[in-house]
């Protein structure tokens, strides 16, 4: 019997039970009386809820009590995935609402998937802004997310018989039981106007248009710890004044909330698309919507907080706040400090810029110049005109600097300084305006930040050395093996005697001890085989397709791109059936039967990804119906990837290919994820691969392919024509051309691996080169799986990866 009220932090299942039957009842968001698995998710959320948020308020009354330095991240992206585990998770109460939903007559697991992915953020830097936040929660640190509340997501994928097509995913369709809007928490963001220059000399950015920040938090629960974090995500909204109900009345309907719909666009998208300049525009007007709201946000705060004597001390600024900008798309916060410092709380040009380069540090995610961003000065002056100013006197400044300590940089200083003033294309470099600001650089893993040293930042290095550091990514232990894989994490638990490592991974490799025991090696199996078994039916579900657990589990999942290498893989795949079926029934017999796993999403103006997208689909079409080799080699195209797909699969993986051109991949985040999960590696040395290797050993690494320090040589030598391809590599790429996979035109994609120049052909990415020793890595897996070593608890994970520890 459930009584009819309980408190809200109630901990036995039965008054659980009754809370969420209350959410039912009393935050009514349906017709009463229906308590379907979908009613059953928000009211199980909402009660949660009403725990979050009593520790939330708890947490902030703690901060404001004794005023801790506080670290700010300011991210575009935020790829949060569900949330409902990760709480119960989080505050050890997951049992308990899973016996209390029993009571209610569902079970959790079918109720956490009624959630949809908060999906704002494209990939692997929105992912390692989420697991931040998991990780300075459970640490106990004083922190803030600081987003955009977009309202359509990363789109959702869906793959038709044309390949990918993108559709809009509106998580907030219904609403989303985490946030709580702060209705006093709103700040006015100004875009376009001009500057006034008073007669005392200081100046003034008025007129434009101005838009309303409005505050919207999703409380980040710690695990197990009373502390809850804030992830404050802003949404854009006019004002009623801006609405204008004259015109309206006289029938001009749109021209009389012609703000408001403005306003609208601002966080409607995540990353629009920036082929127009009206695209750009709406980008740049995004950055800024962050930095400036975010900023404001922040010297409130720190005015509130006054010291014994109610005096503002802006020397103390730095001690008390930390900004960390995710890559360079919230650049705009160095000019805006800046701005807000001197024109607003009237500190003069010296102090403002110590402040402002002692808080702000930057983190770089990339090497890819594509990926670098630059803003057209003339769309700058327009919609930003103070911060242009401002941006042109940091850069006179850093060029007087250079003249007058470093001549022998002077050669070099239009490479180096913040506004390139080509006359065809004038524009601002933000990476530059970051490394001049900033008081530390880092990169994401130990080789990425080499080569930033060396060659990006090189002679950024020669003037400010201190200033450049290594962070290497990692992830979050709770999410990405406490929840996702309960099987192996009870195994854990059970032989370690001790569930601290889901905070300490050190403790890992205490496992080590009991690798070669016969009982603990029979669990880890079958755990795996669990997994595998699930991942089965999921992609049964999704795809048609049945796959047999008893195979290797190969998985690819990231972001489609060329120089990831999904390529690489589905060629050696396509290599593979064609040896298959040239192969006997007897022979056929001896090989090892293989499941082989791709997924990511495209971006949708990239179209040689999108032909990828299409191969890998076609070339498991053709596979998966041979009936003479389908028990023996499945390609999937695991459609959607996203977080919680994610969470599936890995657990179920025996093989990861993370298999990018070396020194391309920053870091990589889902190779961590894997190995965590016992899984062993395919890959080169790249990115964060470099040092798993390390940790886990060599043995548990396939490793091929040129090392980063060979590319930019062997590039030169395919443009000099000496470069002689691999047989294999010809007959898969003609494999292909001669139809066997349908009559879709494949030749542009495969002539980019072809010919002798340019970036994207000439194989710029180096598959051909690195096709023969990817494939010998292959047939070492092979042989490793029927010797049983991948069946064996991997050591990939009981080596622990030290530097994971979040
Ligand atoms: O640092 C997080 C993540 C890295 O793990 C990936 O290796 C890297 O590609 C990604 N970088 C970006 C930036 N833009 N681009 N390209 O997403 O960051």
């Amino acid at each position: 019997k459930i009584p009819s009220a309980a408190h809200p932090l109630a901990e036995e299942p039965t008054e659980i039970a009754s809370n969420i039957n209350y959410h039912a009842q009393y935050s009514p968001h349906f017709s009463p009386f229906k308590f379907e698995p979908e009613q059953a998710f928000y009211a199980t959320a909402e009660s949660v809820r009403d725990r979050l948020i009593k520790q939330w308020n708890e947490t902030y009354s703690h901060y404001h009590k004794v005023n801790p330095k506080q670290t700010y991240y300011l991210s575009m992206e935020y790829l949060q995935g569900r949330a409902l585990t990760n709480a119960v998770g989080n505050l050890d109460v997951q049992d308990a609402y899973a016996d209390a939903l029993k009571q209610l007559g569902h079970e959790l697991e079918d109720i956490v998937e009624q959630e949809k992915d908060a999906a704002l953020g494209n990939g692997g830097l929105g992912r390692l802004a989420s697991c931040f936040l998991d990780s300075m929660a459970t640490l106990n640190l004083p922190a803030w997310g600081y987003g955009l509340r977009y309202r359509y997501g990363l789109f959702k994928q869906c793959i038709t018989k044309a390949g990918q097509e993108e559709i809009a995913e509106d998580w907030l369709e219904k609403f989303s039981p985490w946030e709580v809007v702060r209705h006093d928490v709103v700040y006015p963001i100004r875009f376009f106007g001009q500057v006034e220059v008073h007669p005392t000399g200081s100046r003034k950015w008025v007129g434009g248009e101005v838009i309303q920040a409005v505050a919207y938090d999703v409380p980040i629960p710690g695990y197990k710890t009373k502390n809850t974090n804030s992830l404050r995500l802003w949404d854009a909204k006019a004002s009623s004044n801006d609405f204008d109900l004259f015109q309206f009345n006289d029938g001009q309907y749109e021209s009389a909330a012609l703000l408001h719909s403005r306003a609208q666009q601002i966080c409607a998208v995540l990353y629009p698309g920036d082929a127009t300049e009206n695209g750009k525009l709406l980008r740049l007007k995004q950055q800024f919507f962050l930095c400036s709201a975010s900023l404001q946000d922040i010297i409130a705060r720190f005015k509130e907080r006054k010291d014994e004597k109610d005096e503002i001390k802006w020397s103390q600024f730095p001690s008390k706040v930390a900004v960390q900008l995710n890559d360079t798309h919230p650049t705009l916060a160095i000019p805006e400090l800046m701005r807000l410092l001197m024109d607003d709380e009237g500190l003069g040009w010296d102090e403002a810029w110590d402040i402002t380069a002692r808080t702000i540090a930057y983190t770089n995610h990339t090497v890819l110049p594509e990926a670098l961003e630059k803003w057209s000065q003339a769309v700058m002056w327009k919609l930003l005109p103070r911060h242009m100013q401002i941006i042109e006197e940091i850069d006179k400044r850093f060029i007087t600097m250079i003249q007058s300590t470093r001549p022998d940089l002077e050669g070099k200083l239009a490479g180096l300084c913040i506004l390139d003033n080509n006359p065809q294309k004038a524009v601002v470099r933000m990476a530059n305006l970051c490394v001049v600001s900033a008081h530390t650089v880092n990169g994401v893993a130990q080789l990425h930040s080499d080569i930033l040293k060396a060659e990006l930042f090189a002679d950024y290095v020669s003037i400010w050395p201190a200033k450049f550091q290594n962070k290497t990514n990692g992830i979050t232990p709770r999410r990405w093996l406490r929840f996702c894989n309960p099987e192996l994490s009870h195994i854990i638990t059970k032989w370690l005697k001790t569930d601290q490592w889901v905070t300490n991974l050190d403790l890992l490799t205490n496992l080590r001890q009991f690798a070669d025991d016969s009982e603990f090696q029979g669990e880890w199996e079958l755990a795996k085989l669990g997994s595998k078994q699930r991942l089965a039916n999921y992609i049964l579900q999704v795809t048609g397709v049945s796959i047999d657990p008893n195979s290797l589990f190969d998985i690819q999942v990231k972001r489609i791109h060329e120089y990831k290498r999904q390529l690489l893989n589905i060629l050696g795949a396509v290599y593979r059936y064609k040896k298959l079926k040239e192969m006997s029934p007897e022979d056929r017999k001896n090989t090892t039967p293989r499941t082989i796993m791709i997924g990511g999403k495209a971006f949708a103006t990239y179209t040689n990804a999108k032909r990828i997208v299409k191969l890998v689909n076609d070339v498991g079409a053709v596979v998966n119906n041979d009936l003479e080799v389908n028990s023996f080699l499945k390609v999937v195209f695991v459609p959607n990837y996203n977080v919680s797909v994610a969470e599936m699969l890995i657990p179920g993986s025996e093989l990861s290919q993370h298999i990018s051109t070396a020194g391309m991949e920053a870091s990589g985040t889902s190779n961590m994820k894997f190995a965590l999960n016992g899984c062993l590696i395919i890959g080169t040395l790249d990115g964060a691969n470099v040092e798993i290797r390390e940790e886990i050993g060599e043995d548990n690494f396939f490793l091929f392919g040129a090392t980063a320090d060979e590319v930019p040589r062997l590039r030169k030598e395919r443009e000099e024509g000496m470069f002689k391809p691999d047989p294999r590599f010809e007959e898969a790429k003609q494999f292909i051309r001669s139809g066997a996979f349908g009559s879709y035109d494949y030749n542009p994609l495969l002539e980019s691996l072809e010919g002798n120049s340019g970036y994207g052909r000439g194989d710029y990415f180096l598959v051909g080169y690195d096709f023969p020793s990817y494939m010998d890595a292959q047939e070492r897996v092979d042989e490793a799986y029927k010797c049983g070593l991948l069946k064996r608890p991997m050591m990939s994970s009981v080596d622990a990866l030290t530097f994971l520890n979040m």
